[in-house]
C-alpha cells in the first residue's frame, strides 16, 4: 500500500473532530494531527515517532531540527525517537530499530476527560522475537507508555529510552533539578560521579543518572518550568551536543544546540530489563508544564 493508500485506510478508520491524518510537512510520513481542549499534536506511523506537542495557549513542548531528514530509513531529529530493543551504539543501529520503522495504528479512542490516545504496534524477530505497543495521551499532560512483551522462548535482556528532546529557550541559562545522589555515568569521558540536585550545562552532556526520580526543567527564557515524571525506568539521560558535536552531525544545526536538552526515561547500561519468555514491561514517560 503507497502513502497515499495508507492516508486514505487511516482517515476511513479513525478520523474524527480531534483527530486526522495528513503527510507531515513536505514529506510522505503518515502523520496523525490531534487537536482537542489540551493541546495540539502530532505522532506518524514511522517509528511511531511523536513531533509536537503544543499545550492549550503554550509553546511546543518539543524541540526538532530545522535540518531533521523526514524520509525513512532515517531517523528523525527531534521530537521523542523511541529507542528500543537495545539504547546506545552497539550494536548498530543506535538506538534500536524501532524509530526507523513504520509501526501500525492499532487503535484511537477519546478518553472521557476529553483526551486523545492512541496506540501503536511494532513486531520484531531480529535480535530476538518481541511485540511492543506504545500508547500515546494527548491531554493535560503528554503521557508516552511503551510495552514490550517476550514473544520469544528464551529471555532478553531489554534496553529502551522514550528520548525526548525538549524546546527551551537558551541550554547555559537552563537548570536540570531532581537528580540529586544518583550515580552517574559520564559517557563523554568515561567517569562516573554522584549527581548534584539542580545543574546546568557548560559543555557537551551524555550522562546516564542512575535514579528513579521525576526531573525538573527550569527555564527562565521562556519563562516556563517542564515536569518530566516516569515509571518503571531506573535511569534518566541526559544529553546535550553542545558545539562540536552539534557540528558533525548532518541533521542538527550548528547554533541549535542552544534551544535544546533531551530528558529520557530508559532502562540502559546496567538497568536493563530481564525479560522472560511471555513477560512483558511498561516504561513510561509523563510531560507537562507546570509554571
Ligand atoms: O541519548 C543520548 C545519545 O545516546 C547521545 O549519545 C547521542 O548519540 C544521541 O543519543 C542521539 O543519538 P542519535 O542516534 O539520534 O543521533
Amino acid at each position: 500500500m503507497n502513502a497515499q493508500e495508507t492516508l486514505f485506510e487511516l482517515n476511513e478508520k479513525f478520523n474524527r473532530p480531534s483527530l486526522t491524518f495528513g503527510f507531515w510537512q513536505d514529506s510522505e510520513l503518515p502523520t496523525a494531527y490531534i487537536a482537542n481542549k489540551f493541546c495540539k499534536g502530532a505522532v506518524t506511523l514511522f517509528g511511531a515517532h511523536i513531533l509536537s506537542y503544543v499545550p492549550e495557549g503554550k509553546e511546543d513542548v518539543l524541540w526538532l531540527s530545522q535540518k531533521s531528514i523526514f524520509a525513512a530509513p532515517k531517523g528523525i531529529r527531534g521530537g521523542i525517537p523511541l529507542c528500543w530493543p537495545w539504547f546506545g551504539p552497539d550494536p548498530a543501529p543506535t538506538h534500536g530499530v524501532a524509530r526507523i520503522q513504520f509501526w501500525q495504528l492499532k487503535d484511537a479512542v477519546v478518553l472521557p476527560d476529553g483526551s486523545d490516545s492512541l496506540t501503536f504496534e511494532l513486531s520484531v524477530n531480529d535480535p530476538h522475537p518481541l511485540k511492543v505497543n506504545m500508547t500515546v495521551n494527548f491531554g493535560a499532560k503528554l503521557t508516552v507508555s511503551m510495552t514490550t512483551v517476550n514473544t520469544g522462548s528464551t529471555a532478553y535482556k531489554l534496553g529502551d529510552a522514550i528520548h525526548t528532546y525538549f524546546n527551551i529557550g537558551e541550554i547555559t541559562q537552563t537548570t536540570i533539578r531532581g537528580l540529586g545522589g544518583a550515580f552517574t555515568e559520564n559517557r563523554v569521558n568515561n567517569t562516573d560521579f554522584t549527581a548534584q540536585d539542580a545543574f546546568g550545562f557548560e559543555a557537551e552532556t551524555d550522562n546516564i543518572y542512575h535514579s528513579e526520580a521525576a526531573v525538573t526543567i527550569d527555564d527562565p527564557v521562556k519563562k516556563r518550568k517542564i515536569l518530566v515524571e516516569k515509571e518503571n525506568s531506573r535511569t534518566t539521560v541526559v544529553w546535550n551536543p553542545w558545539i562540536a558535536k552539534s557540528q558533525r552531525m548532518a541533521d542538527f544545526g550548528d547554533e541549535e544546540y542552544h534551544t535544546m536538552v533531551c530528558v529520557e526515561a530508559a532502562n540502559c547500561s546496567v538497568d536493563r530489563i530481564d525479560l522472560a519468555p511471555g513477560a512483558s514491561h511498561t516504561l513510561t514517560q509523563k510531560i507537562s508544564v507546570i509554571a
